[in-house]
């Protein structure tokens, strides 16, 4: 495994914080040295196929520039790909494949809240998805082949776009810079800053990317949330007005009545945090959360059996701390827990996998095995399975 060190070239996490995070373009080489591919391209077109995976193809010569196929795939789709200049894109890869899931233990310095996925590219010689810029981070790493990445102007809604149903390709494309990626190194990009990754022989690479909820959907979801906990009687309201000479005029004072209602509502911090906390952790694919009812037995049989916990990959969970009370956020949803049960949240959120020895003390805590029994019937902890 990579130190944090060797993943951000020699930059400690601050440092990388300070210097480069939503701010500018790291190349960072042999971020992993030892990184082993444990998908190989036959693999990944075998994901291409399945239903419950989100993949697409595009051709940069289809039947027309810069085509889009979605999956789910045929094999015979794979026979009549030409030779060169196609991408196969699979999305939230972390989620299927342990392997890949592993490397987001290296990312641990961000809030886990804001990782989104690992995509995964495989690319033949040529292949390529166009000049394009993402409007959140990415972390770009190669892992087999070669992948030549120019990168180029910062680029906003305004920049002009290819006239295209389906994907955002940039008209123009500025370069600044251009880098050769060889297996283990990773290019750090921000959001906005256009970027053209071309494979130059057979080339896989990962994305990490993560979540950046738009203006847009803050207010948009904020303020629906909030609206769900306020009463039907709680009304614009003006005791004391004077007579009016125009009555058809809306006045300062009225918009200030009104601005006072909005002001108060979306001040209140601890909603906020319970609303962004359920929204962050909103699951990708929540089909794949199995709600189960657990008994008190199981879970014990299960740990004095020496059988530990697994996270669900699909799960996403958070925490807030306050003075009070801790908000757990587990997939969507929320509940309140006491301060004493701050070790259990923290070992539930961090880690993938929870061992029997870890999870023995808890056992003796009410809160806390009700806590666990409740997060293995959502579905967002699993029991450990035999390997055989
Ligand atoms: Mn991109």
């Amino acid at each position: 495994m990579t130190t944090p060190n060797q993943l951000l070239g020699g930059l400690t996490p601050a440092d990388f914080l300070r210097d480069y995070w939503q701010q500018q373009p790291l190349l960072i080489r042999q971020a992993l040295p030892d990184i082993d591919n444990p998908l190989s391209a036959d693999e990944l077109a075998g994901l291409a196929l399945e239903e419950d995976i989100e993949s697409r193809i595009i051709l940069e010569h289809g039947t027309r520039p810069w085509e889009l196929r979605r999956g789910p795939f045929v094999e015979t789709d794979f026979q009549q790909l030409p030779a060169r200049d196609w991408t196969l894109l699979i999305q939230a890869v972390d989620q299927f494949i342990p392997e890949v899931r592993d490397l987001l233990q290296a990312f641990r310095f961000l809030p886990s809240w804001r990782l989104d996925d690992i995509m995964i590219s495989y690319a033949a010689p040529g292949g390529s998805v166009g000049p394009h810029y993402d409007n959140y981070d990415v972390f770009l790493l190669q892992v087999q082949g070669h992948r030549r990445w120019k990168i180029g102007q910062h680029c906003t809604s305004e920049s002009p776009l290819l006239p295209h149903d389906d994907l955002r390709i940039l008209r123009d494309f500025e370069q600044q810079e251009e880098h050769l990626l060889a297996p283990g190194d990773m290019l750090y990009l921000p959001p906005g800053v256009a970027h053209h990754g071309i494979a130059e022989d057979d080339c896989i690479t990962w994305s990490i990317g993560f979540r950046a909820p738009s203006y847009q959907d803050i207010l948009l979801h904020f303020t629906d949330y909030l609206a769900q906990q306020l009463r039907d009687d709680q009304r614009y309201s003006d005791p004391g007005i004077i007579p009016s000479e125009q009555p058809a005029a809306i006045d300062d004072a009225s918009l200030e009545r009104l601005q006072q209602i909005l002001l108060e509502q979306v001040q209140d911090k601890e909603a906020l945090a319970t609303w962004f906390g359920r929204f962050m952790t909103e699951p990708r694919y929540p089909e794949m959360l199995n709600a189960d009812d657990y008994a008190d037995g199981d879970l014990l049989a299960a740990i004095n059996a020496g059988y530990g916990l697994e996270r669900n990959p699909t799960a996403r969970l958070a925490y807030r701390l306050n003075a009070a009370e801790i908000k757990l956020f587990a997939s969507g949803e929320h509940c309140l827990l006491p301060v004493s049960l701050l070790r259990l949240v923290q070992l539930v959120c961090n880690e993938d996998y929870l061992s029997a020895e870890a999870l023995q003390p808890w056992l003796d805590d009410d809160e806390g095995k009700h806590l666990l029994l409740q997060l293995l019937s959502k579905g967002d902890l699993l029991l450990e399975e035999d390997d055989d």
